[in-house]
This record gives structure tokens, C-alpha cells and sequence, in this order.
């Protein structure tokens, strides 16, 4: 398949409400949204890096140079065949894996319309719902988690992640246990604590919890092996799985006994299946995180958690969850029993309203073949 062009839109976008973690608190979501041009058709991928480097080293400054000077040319220079393809053509881009994943991502949305087919069923997706929950942001205090946790269960999440940083961890957690004892309640830590610090958690482990995600460094795998072996609550590890190579070493070595996918970590689309594939043949449940997505990358989400190594609900809220206003004309509701459709038109089955994308556009840059 030819790619005539590749444009990227810089976007900044007004967050329904604040979202903190241990890592900052932000009112508005940047990101880069990439538009490939090929053979009459469009593909649209999104990629996740945000203006600040807090959850990744990348930030939508490094990705917008990555994708101008590094990306874009190998991607302009010849024909591409799928996501494997690019991923070989990529291969000496060190590291810069949402840059990489937002591109890949507009490769199958293209596929999937000269195809007429799905990404789900491009990727080997079952369901044609997936369960989801909520994150919820640090709050000023327990009782006003408590109010929101409240509010989106009211809403039907069945499921909710609280963010915890220390200081704001055993309190929180079990103001929402006693206030909702049988709600699936996770937390989330963006690699707050250290080895030592994390002891201080271990009030969590009574809390009859899904999981507790990335307590630890983000390049690590090898301490959080020691805190899961102190632990009866499944340790997940978020940040520090950025390749199927990690996600072995996780297996291998027991770092973890959840792991948290994510496209735009892990690179691209078909590194995120290749650690589903993995993780389902050694027994290791996966399910979806999220990076606080537009219509775009949730669509893509959708239906890689469609696939059957997904057994517990993804971080993949409702449109309004994120945004008043979204860059696609469709807009994802939450069902009553806590799902979420997965999109069934061809590619990511979703359109870009020009209107609201106009309306967030910091920068555009078109880079077209030669
Ligand atoms: O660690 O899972 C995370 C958002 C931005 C960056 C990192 C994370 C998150 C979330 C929100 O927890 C997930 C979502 O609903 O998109
Ligand atoms: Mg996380």
C-alpha cells in the first residue's frame, strides 16, 4: 500500500473534568493525531504522549520530532504491507513507542478499509462487548473520592480504579471499600513508591483488591518481584511492560501476576497482541489500560479488548467520562451491565468530525510522498 501523505495534528483538548495522578494533575489532554493518505483512502491513528514527560519519557514534543524526522521518511520511501512490515522499518527508532503505536495504529485503520473489515476482526477479536471501568483521579480527600467513586457507579461502573500516591493511599482505599464492600476496586500508584516505601501498603492487602498497579520504578521488574512475593493481591505492572521481552521477563521470574496493555506503550497494536498471545499461553491474565483517549485510540482499544485473553475490565470509560466535546462524530456509552460496544465498521470504525478537530488544533504539519 502506498502512503501518499502523513499529517499530524497537534490537539489540545479540555478534559471533562481534572484528572491527578502521583505523577500531576491536568485539566487539558494534548496528543497527536495521524492522518495517512493512501490510494484514495484515509487512516487515522492517535498517538498517546502528552505535553509533560510524567507517566513516559515521551511528551508530544519528542513525538512530533520522532514522527517528522524519523518515522514519516521511512514510511514515505516505499510501499508498506501491514504492521509487521512497518515494525521492521522502524526497527532502528530506539525506543519512542507512542510515536511508533499512533502511526501503526492509522496502518490497520487503512487495512481495515481495503479489506471491509473490522479491527477486531482484523486483530482476532470475540466479543462485541467488553467490560470496562473507571479510573478516578486523587482526590482533596476520602469523602470526596467517596462522592465520586459514588457518581460513577450510579453511572453502572462495575469496576473502578482509584489513583494512589503516598499519603494518599490506605486512607482513600479503604474509605471506598467500607463505603461500596463488594465493588471490583483496584488502585493504581504510576510508579509512586519505592521498595521500602511500599510497606506502608500493606493495609491494601486486606482490602480484598483486583490488583495494585505499578507500585514501583517504571523501569523495574526485578523489585516488584520482591513486593509481590510479600503480597496476596496480584501485583500489575503498567509502565515497566514496554515489550513482549519485558512481559516474558515478568512471567519468568514472577514480577507480577496482572498485566496492563497498552498500544501506545508497547508500541503499536501488533506488540500488544504479541503480549496477549504471550501472556495467555503462560496463564497470565491482561487487560486494556487506557492513556485518557480520544474517539480514536478508544476505538483501537475497544477491540484489542475484544480479544479472548482480556478477562478483566479495561480502563476504556464512556466518551463523556473524558471529553464534552470528542474528535469523532461517534461517541462511546457505557451499556447497563458495565460494557462498551466494540465499533464494527471497517478499520476503527469511527470518522473524525473536521469541525472539533479544527476547534483543538494547536499545529499541522502534511509531509507528502516525494
Ligand atoms: O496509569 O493507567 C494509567 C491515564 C493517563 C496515563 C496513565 C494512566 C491513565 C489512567 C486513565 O489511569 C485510564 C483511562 O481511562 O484512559
Ligand atoms: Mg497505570
Amino acid at each position: 500500500m502506498r502512503i501518499d501523505s502523513i499529517t499530524l495534528t497537534h490537539l489540545r483538548m479540555p478534559l471533562a473534568s481534572a484528572f491527578e495522578t502521583s505523577f500531576g494533575r491536568i485539566t487539558h489532554r494534548e496528543g497527536i493525531l495521524i492522518t495517512l493518505r493512501s490510494e484514495g483512502l484515509i487512516g487515522y491513528g492517535e498517538c498517546v504522549a502528552d505535553r509533560d514527560p510524567g507517566y513516559s519519557y515521551e511528551t508530544t514534543g519528542t513525538a512530533w520530532h520522532i514522527l517528522k524526522e524519523f518515522i514519516a521518511p521511512r514510511l514515505l520511501s516505499a510501499d508498506v504491507i501491514d504492521a509487521f512490515d512497518f515494525q521492521k522499518r522502524v526497527s532502528d527508532v530506539r525506543g519512542h513507542h507512542f510515536a511508533k503505536a499512533g502511526v501503526e495504529m492509522a496502518i490497520w485503520d487503512l487495512l481495515g478499509k481495503r479489506s471491509g473489515k473490522s479491527l477486531q476482526q482484523l486483530l482476532g477479536g470475540t466479543r462485541r462487548r467488553v467490560e470496562v471501568g473507571v479510573s478516578v483521579g486523587l482526590q482533596t480527600s476520602p469523602e470526596r473520592l467517596v462522592q465520586q467513586v459514588a457518581e460513577y457507579v450510579n453511572q453502572g461502573y462495575r469496576r473502578v480504579k482509584i489513583k494512589i500516591k503516598p499519603g494518599r493511599d490506605v486512607a482513600d482505599t479503604m474509605a471506598v471499600r467500607k463505603a461500596f464492600p463488594s465493588l471490583s476496586l483496584q488502585v493504581d500508584a504510576n510508579s509512586a513508591y519505592t521498595l521500602q516505601s511500599s510497606a506502608t501498603l500493606k493495609p491494601l492487602d486486606e482490602l480484598d483488591l483486583l490488583l495494585i498497579e505499578q507500585p514501583l520504578h517504571e523501569d523495574d521488574i526485578w523489585d516488584h518481584r520482591k513486593l509481590q512475593a510479600e503480597f496476596k493481591t496480584a501485583i500489575c505492572l503498567d509502565e515497566s511492560i514496554v515489550t513482549p521481552r519485558h512481559a516474558r521477563y515478568a512471567i519468568e521470574i514472577g514480577a507480577c501476576r496482572i498485566i496492563n496493555i497498552k498500544p501506545g506503550r508497547l508500541g503499536g497494536l501488533s506488540q500488544a497482541v504479541a503480549v496477549h498471545d504471550l501472556c495467555r499461553s503462560n496463564g497470565m491474565p491482561v487487560w486494556c489500560g487506557g492513556m485518557l483517549e480520544t474517539g480514536v485510540g478508544r476505538a483501537a482499544n475497544l477491540a484489542l479488548a475484544s480479544l479472548p485473553g482480556f478477562v478483566l475490565p479495561g480502563d476504556i470509560s464512556a466518551s463523556n467520562r473524558y471529553y464534552l466535546r470528542d474528535i469523532t462524530f461517534e461517541q462511546f456509552v457505557l451499556n447497563p451491565d458495565s460494557t462498551i460496544d466494540v465499533p464494527a465498521g471497517p478499520g476503527l470504525g469511527v470518522t473524525v468530525d473536521p469541525e472539533a478537530l479544527a476547534a483543538f488544533t494547536l499545529a499541522e504539519m502534511r509531509l507528502k510522498r516525494a
